[in-house]
């Protein structure tokens, strides 16, 4: 099997592969006991990131207990803070933790120059997984986008609000800009080594995308976005690149038409048949049943699977997935009882 017959990486592109591919966001993780065991071992959540071996490990758990069309590389979105400089701590039980940094003299202890050199293990497990992955399974890598890594480097967290980099972006967009640019530029680096590395596709998680107005979402969204796209086209015209302005409502409309995207991964809040004609006729899609369907599994779940397949598989250009990601107390029953409903929708078609 070619690369470009690669499922995943056909329907990215527009196409209508033999089998409609599926992954689901953090697909490796808290919910496959295998992960806990080896994760309860490891020095930390990030120690579990810089260590080849073990983040190769659980990069590709999934794809042995599932059928799934993608590894998706075991990271995190914060380690290019953490590659800029910024500490980065994870908390047992309480989430990511960073000093933050509010004004220019935070930003001039930041350096893009050490991203790739910092994250070098990310990349050793990348082309370790890459060596690893079975025939007609292809490897994703991904990003944070610059609005979503911005809350966390400001905020010092996790936020409800995001008040302290409201403040900073809409009363001083010109001194935000500043530490926007700067995120742009380490994560094309960061993206660049992990295409340089094996990664096929890539993901762009814009995970608090829907806490901007429209003036905001265009500019802090949608125009850091395009740039990444722009730069990492420039090199690899043919990788895919997959946008996730999560939760962002009637604004993905403006976003599939304008981020330069070849696909857009939707949040659950979108009707099967507004993602068929408001977004699929601009770009591939990727989504979206709700995650916590799969928490609670039962006949409406395969309902919901077979609802979403049959309108959409038929277009061409889609992944099945999830409209965010797999939640810790999900059964991983209920994955397989997903993909099972994934297949025998295909076959229903045939
Ligand atoms: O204790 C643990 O084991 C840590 C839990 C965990 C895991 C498994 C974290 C902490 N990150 C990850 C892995 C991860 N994070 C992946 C790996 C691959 C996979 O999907 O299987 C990916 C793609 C991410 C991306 C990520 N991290 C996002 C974007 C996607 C999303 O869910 O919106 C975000 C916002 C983060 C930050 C982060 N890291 C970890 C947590 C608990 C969080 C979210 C914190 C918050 O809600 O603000």
């Amino acid at each position: 099997m070619t690369e470009t017959t690669k499922p995943l990486l056909a329907a990215l592109k527009g196409g209508h592969p033999d089998r409609t591919p599926i992954w689901l966001m953090r697909q490796a993780g808290r919910y496959l006991p295998e992960y806990r065991e080896l994760r309860a071992r490891s020095k930390g959540f990030l120690d579990l990131c810089y260590s080849p071996d073990l983040a190769t490990e659980v990069t590709l758990q999934p794809l042995r207990r599932f059928d799934l069309d993608a590894a998706i590389l075991f990271s995190d979105i914060l380690v290019v803070p953490h590659g800029l400089g910024q500490t980065v701590w994870f908390a047992e039980g309480e989430g990511p933790r960073l000093d933050p940094i509010r004004d220019a003299a935070g930003l001039a202890a930041l350096d893009p120059e050490r991203v790739t050199s910092f994250l070098a293990p990310v990349y050793e497990t990348a082309a370790r997984v890459k060596a690893a992955l079975p025939e007609g399974r292809a490897l994703i890598g991904f990003a944070g986008a610059p609005w979503t890594i911005a809350t966390y480097m400001v905020e010092g967290g996790s936020s409800k609000d995001f008040l302290n980099t409201k403040r900073w972006a809409y009363g001083d967009p010109d001194g935000f800009q500043v530490l926007i640019d700067l995120i742009v530029d380490a994560t094309v680096r960061h993206l660049e080594a992990q295409i340089a590395a094996g990664a096929e596709a890539v993901q762009i998680f814009d995970s608090w995308a829907g806490a901007l107005d429209e003036d905001g979402f265009d500019r802090w969204t949608v125009t850091p976005i395009r740039s990444i796209a722009s730069r990492i086209r420039a090199a690899h015209p043919d990788l895919p690149i997959i946008g996730f302005p999560n939760r962002a409502g009637t604004l993905y409309e403006h976003f599939v038409r304008n981020a330069g995207v070849d696909a857009v991964s939707v949040d659950p809040t979108w009707s099967v048949e507004a993602i068929a004609t408001r977004l699929r006729p601009h770009v591939a899609v990727q989504g979206n049943l709700d995650p916590g369907r799969l928490v609670a599994g039962g006949p409406d779940l395969t309902r919901r699977v077979r609802k979403i397949c049959d309108r959409l598989a038929p277009m061409g250009g889609f992944v099945f997935n999830l409209g965010h990601g797999v939640l810790p107390p999900t059964d991983p029953g209920h994955v397989a009882q997903v993909i099972a409903a994934v297949r025998e929708a295909d076959a229903a078609r045939v």
